[in-house]
């Protein structure tokens, strides 16, 4: 067993659930938005059901920021 202290590929990934995406175009707006945040991985919206999930270094962000992020792009986060 070795131990590592500073292991670099630590990542979260938390789930939003997003009000007011319509269409295509909101989805690429909220992960663009997302995605932007600096410490994001990645960002997958689902329309279908109103959530994007994020992944994102917690060292750098958290999930304030991503829902910051999604709010400033005129959506609102409900959970
Ligand atoms: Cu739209």
């Amino acid at each position: 067993m070795t131990s590592n202290a500073s292991s670099p590929g630590h990542e979260s990934t938390i789930v939003l659930h997003i009000e007011g995406m319509t269409c295509n175009h909101c989805r690429m707006a909220v992960e663009r938005a997302l995605l932007n945040v600096p410490g994001a991985k990645s960002a997958k919206v689902d329309l279908a059901a109103s959530t994007a999930q994020v992944t994102f270094d917690p060292a750098k962000a958290g999930r304030d920021e991503m829902v910051r992020a999604v709010e400033e792009e005129g959506y609102r986060v409900s959970s």
